[in-house]
């Protein structure tokens, strides 16, 4: 029987998941999985920071904040050119979503038409568009939509009772009522957090409970697993258990059976074997090619090789307009992203 879409996961039920024996949980996890999506199937996405550091938020985790000496220099807003021509790139390199970064707060008014151009050059490179600026406002939001933005990245980061551990510059709220926004402006939502920055368990699973009981199931969720920078007030936290992360993508692909759950950064210190063990347990999504925002991510000769040893193959971009995930290629009926109709 399929798994049941709940927006009323308890704390104590993830708990249980989180405790059951490694082998019995990917073994549900991978069940959930494929009643939703093919296995083999892993949705690509490149990232570009388009404006980077001079933040001035304090996010612990974060190279691009003013506040901390991390050597990352502060950019301008990129030239519209120059963001398309990286997302050529990435789209003969074989990403199908195209994410562009900006380390702000929230944008200016005035930021919005030149990252509306960017959105509109990326969308008609036949790219999946996926924006992450901070908090939006809802003209904001509706501004961003229509000049073609698919998908809307904003993570909740930890969860709520760590959160004031973590970021003192804006409340849970804060992000909240920016994916309500993002919602009501008929974006997806890419939303998901950071895992390793020293919360326990419990919180692990509390933000998957935030995640899942959100009023919609974001469609992307990336798992971070933390990358410690120098300079960050979380340089030197312990590193997690690997096999806590991955019981963390388990627990996600069965609160959020849906969603593309995305491996997401920390995987350039990943083992292969670790991999592979996360796409056992439902990670089903990627951020691919050499840089995340300023921190490395695996060489795309390394990535080509694990999908090919393992098997998995980019999930092709499927034109549909049944809202539901599936759509046909070569006349099978296939699971895949959702875009909207070239005439919509
Ligand atoms: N400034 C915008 C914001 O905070 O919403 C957008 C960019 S911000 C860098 C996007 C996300 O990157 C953060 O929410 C956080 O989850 C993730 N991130 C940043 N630094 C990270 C790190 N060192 N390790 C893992 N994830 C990180
Ligand atoms: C997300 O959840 N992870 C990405 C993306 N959304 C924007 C960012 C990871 C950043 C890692 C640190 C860096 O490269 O600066
Ligand atoms: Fe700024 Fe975003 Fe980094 Fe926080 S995570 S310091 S808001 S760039």
């Amino acid at each position: 029987m399929a798994s049941e879409i709940r927006h009323d996961w308890r704390r104590d039920e993830l708990l249980a998941l989180f405790d059951l024996p490694l082998p019995e949980l990917l073994y549900r996890a991978a069940r959930v999985h494929r009643e939703h999506f093919d296995p083999a199937e892993v949705q690509v996405s490149t990232l570009l920071s388009v404006k980077t550091g001079g933040c001035p938020e304090d996010c612990a985790y974060c190279p691009q904040a003013q506040r901390y000496h991390t050597g990352v220099q502060a950019t301008k807003l990129m030239d519209t050119e120059q963001v398309l021509e990286k997302a050529r790139q990435a789209k003969a390199a074989g990403a199908s979503r195209f994410c562009m970064g900006a380390a702000w707060r929230s944008p200016r008014d005035r930021d919005i038409p030149k990252v509306a151009a960017m959105i509109a050059g990326v969308k008609a490179l036949g790219l999946e568009t996926c924006a992450t600026l901070g908090m939006l406002s809802p003209d904001q939001a509706r501004a961003l939509r229509e000049a073609g933005l698919d998908y809307y990245n904003h993570n909740l980061d930890t969860a709520p009772e760590f959160y004031g551990d973590i970021i003192h510059t804006r409340e849970y709220q804060d992000r909240l009522d920016t994916l309500a926004y993002v919602r009501e402006a008929g974006l997806k939502t890419c939303c998901g957090g950071i895992v390793g920055m020293g919360e326990s368990r419990e919180q692990r699973a509390g933000l998957l409970q935030a995640l899942a009981n959100l009023p919609a199931h974001p469609d992307s969720v990336p798992i971070n697993r933390l990358v410690r920078v120098p300079g960050t007030p979380l340089a030197e936290t312990a590193e997690l258990d690997p096999f806590e992360f991955v019981r963390t993508i388990a627990v996600a692909r069965i609160a959020m059976p849906r969603s593309m759950v995305r491996l997401s950064a920390g995987r350039e210190s990943m083992s292969d074997e670790l991999q592979a063990l996360c796409f056992m347990a439902g990670a089903n999504s990627i951020f691919y090619g050499e840089q995340l925002l300023t921190t490395p991510n695996p060489a795309t000769g390394r990535d080509q090789a694990l999908f090919a040893r393992l098997g998995l193959r980019a999930m092709p971009l499927v034109v549909c307009d049944d809202h539901h995930g599936t759509g046909t290629v070569a006349g099978a009926t296939v699971h895949a992203q959702i875009i909207e109709p070239a005439s919509a």
